[in-house]
C-alpha cells in the first residue's frame, strides 16, 4: 500500500527479517515468501501486485458484513475523536460499551442477558474457564472443575483456550493442557462414522459425554463446551441427533452447556447463533469474530440469567478483567457492524436466499472425482478431498492434496482454507447470487486443476 512506500520485495524482506506470524513455519515462509494483502472491498481482496482474490474465508471466518463498510469506519473515527479509551473498572463505564451490551443481549437467545467483553475469542474462552469454576464454587461445589471438550475442537491459543481445544499439536508445545480439562470424540461422521448412519453416529458420540461424566463423577464436572459447528477442525457439521442428545445429557446431570459461538455467531448459519440453528440452549456463550466483523478486535462471554444471578448475588468481586474489556473503539465498531447485519437483514437473507442457493450448487460438487463429501450449513461449508469416494478413504499423505488445492486456489484468485484435505469456505454474509456463481466456478476450476496436477 502506497501509505508505507515499500515495494513488494522490500515488504517481503522486512517480513522475513522481523515479523513472527501466527501458526507459521518461518523457515518455509522465508523460502516461499508472504503474499502481501493491501486492500479489500465487499468480498474481494487485492495484493500488493494488484492481483484480485475472491475471499471465500471472510478473512479468518470473521468479516461477516464484508470489507469496506463506511459506517464502521465512521463510527470508529468518531469514537476515537470522542473517547479513544477508557476502562470499565472502578465504577466507570461509557456509552459504547453499554449500548453494545444492550444490543448483543437483544440479539442473543432470550435467556442470555448479560455480557462480559474481552479482546478476542481466546480471551473469551479463558474467561469461560474461570467463570464456570467460580460459578460452581459459589454454589458450594468447588470440586466441580472439569470442563469437557472434544478432540479436534478449536477454542483459541491462550493457555486455557488452547487447553480447552483438542488439538494435540498445540498441547505438545508448552506443556498443555492445564489440569481439569477432558475430551470426548467429535461428531465427524465422514471420518469416524464407519458403518453407522449419521444420525446413529451423532447419538453415539454424544453419549460419550454421559460416559465421561460418569467416569469423572458428576461431582467433579463443571461444564461441556463445544462449537455448534467445528470451524478450525474442518467444518464438522454434526448430525441432527447430536445437539439434542448433548442438551439432554447436560440437563440430566445439571452441568453447564457452553457454546463457543466465535465462528457460528452473528449469522454464519443463517440464524443469529449456531445454537439457534441447532435449537439448543447454552448457559454460557463465547463470541468474537462476527461481533465486529473483524474490523477491530473484540470478543465476549454471554451468561444466562441463572448463571448471572449466582455470579452477581453471591459472587462479590470476580477478580478478572482486561485493560481492553469493552474498549470504546471496538464497541463502536461492533455496534455499527451489528446495526448493518440487522438493518440490512443480512442474517435472514442468508437463511432464505443465499444459503439455499449455494447449498444446491455445493451439493453438486460431490460428483467431482476428488470430492468424497460436500457439506454446508448457512454460509459455512466443506469439501472432503479423498482417495476413494466409495469407501470414504482419505489420501495416505494426508494434507498434501489440500495444500496443493489451496495453492492452486490462490493462484486462481480464490481464497479457500485447507484443513488437511478438507477444503472449507466461510464467505462474507453479503455475498450475492452472482458472486456465489463466480465462487462455485472458481472452485470447480481449482478442483479440476488439482486433479490434473496430481497425475
Ligand atoms: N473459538 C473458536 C471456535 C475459534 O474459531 C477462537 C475461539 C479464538 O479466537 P481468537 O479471536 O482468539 O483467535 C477461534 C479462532 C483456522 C483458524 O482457520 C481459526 C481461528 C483462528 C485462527 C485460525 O483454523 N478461530
Amino acid at each position: 500500500s502506497s501509505m508505507y512506500n515499500y515495494t513488494t520485495d522490500q515488504l517481503q524482506d522486512l517480513d522475513t527479517k522481523h515479523y513472527l506470524h501466527p501458526f507459521t513455519d518461518h523457515k518455509k515462509l522465508a523460502e516461499e515468501r508472504s503474499r502481501i494483502i493491501t486492500r479489500a472491498d465487499g468480498i474481494y481482496l487485492w495484493d500488493s501486485d494488484g492481483n484480485r482474490y475472491l475471499d471465500a474465508m471472510a478473512g479468518l471466518w470473521c468479516v461477516n458484513v464484508g470489507y469496506g463498510r463506511e459506517e464502521i469506519a465512521e463510527a470508529v473515527n468518531q469514537q476515537i475523536r470522542d473517547l479513544p479509551y477508557y476502562n470499565s473498572f472502578f465504577k466507570t463505564a461509557h456509552p459504547p460499551a453499554i449500548e453494545l451490551s444492550r444490543l448483543v443481549c437483544s440479539l442473543a437467545p432470550a435467556h442470555l442477558n448479560r455480557v462480559f467483553f474481552t479482546g478476542s475469542g481466546s480471551e473469551a474462552n479463558d474467561t469461560v474457564v474461570r467463570m464456570v469454576r467460580f460459578y460452581w464454587s459459589l454454589k458450594g461445589l468447588p470440586d466441580k472443575k472439569v470442563i469437557i471438550s472434544r478432540h479436534n475442537a478449536y477454542h483459541g491459543s491462550t493457555v486455557a483456550a488452547a487447553s480447552l481445544g483438542g488439538m494435540q499439536s498445540m498441547h505438545a508445545q508448552g506443556g498443555l493442557p492445564i489440569p481439569d480439562i477432558d475430551y470426548i470424540g467429535q461428531p465427524y461422521w465422514y471420518q469416524d462414522g464407519g458403518d453407522l448412519s449419521p444420525d446413529e453416529f451423532g447419538e453415539k458420540v454424544a453419549d460419550e459425554l454421559e460416559q465421561k461424566i460418569l467416569e469423572l463423577g458428576v461431582d467433579n464436572v463443571a461444564a461441556f463446551i463445544g462449537e455448534p459447528i467445528q470451524g478450525g477442525g474442518g467444518v464438522i457439521i454434526p448430525p441432527s441427533t447430536y445437539w439434542p442428545r448433548i442438551q439432554s445429557i447436560c440437563d440430566k446431570y445439571q452441568i453447564l452447556l457452553v457454546a463457543d459461538e466465535v465462528i457460528c455467531g452473528f449469522g454464519r448459519t443463517g440464524k443469529w447463533f449456531g445454537s439457534d440453528y441447532f435449537e439448543f440452549k447454552p448457559d454460557v456463550m463465547s463470541i468474537a469474530k462476527g461481533l465486529s466483523s473483524g474490523y477491530v478486535p473484540i470478543g465476549g462471554v454471554l451468561v444466562s440469567d441463572e448463571v448471572a444471578s449466582v455470579l452477581i448475588d453471591e459472587g462479590g468481586e470476580f477478580h478478572h478483567g482486561f485493560t481492553y474489556s469493552g474498549h470504546p473503539v471496538a464497541a463502536a465498531a461492533a455496534i455499527a457492524n451489528l446495526n448493518i447485519l440487522r438493518d440490512e437483514g443480512l442474517v435472514d437473507r442468508v437463511d432464505t436466499e443465499t444459503a439455499p442457493y449455494i447449498a444446491e450448487k455445493w451439493q453438486q460438487l460431490s460428483s467431482h472425482a476428488l470430492v468424497g463429501e460436500a457439506r454446508i450449513v448457512g454460509l459455512i461449508g466443506a469439501l472432503e478431498l479423498v482417495k476413494d469416494k466409495t469407501t470414504r478413504q482419505f489420501f495416505d499423505d494426508r494434507g498434501a492434496v489440500g495444500t496443493l488445492c489451496r495453492d492452486i486456489c490462490f493462484e486462481s484468485g480464490l481464497v479457500m482454507r485447507a484443513i488437511e484435505d478438507t477444503m472449507v469456505i466461510s464467505p462474507p454474509l453479503c455475498i450475492t447470487r452472482e458472486e456465489i456463481d463466480e465462487l462455485i466456478s472458481l472452485v470447480i476450476r481449482c478442483l479440476d486443476q488439482t486433479a490434473e496436477r496430481m497425475r
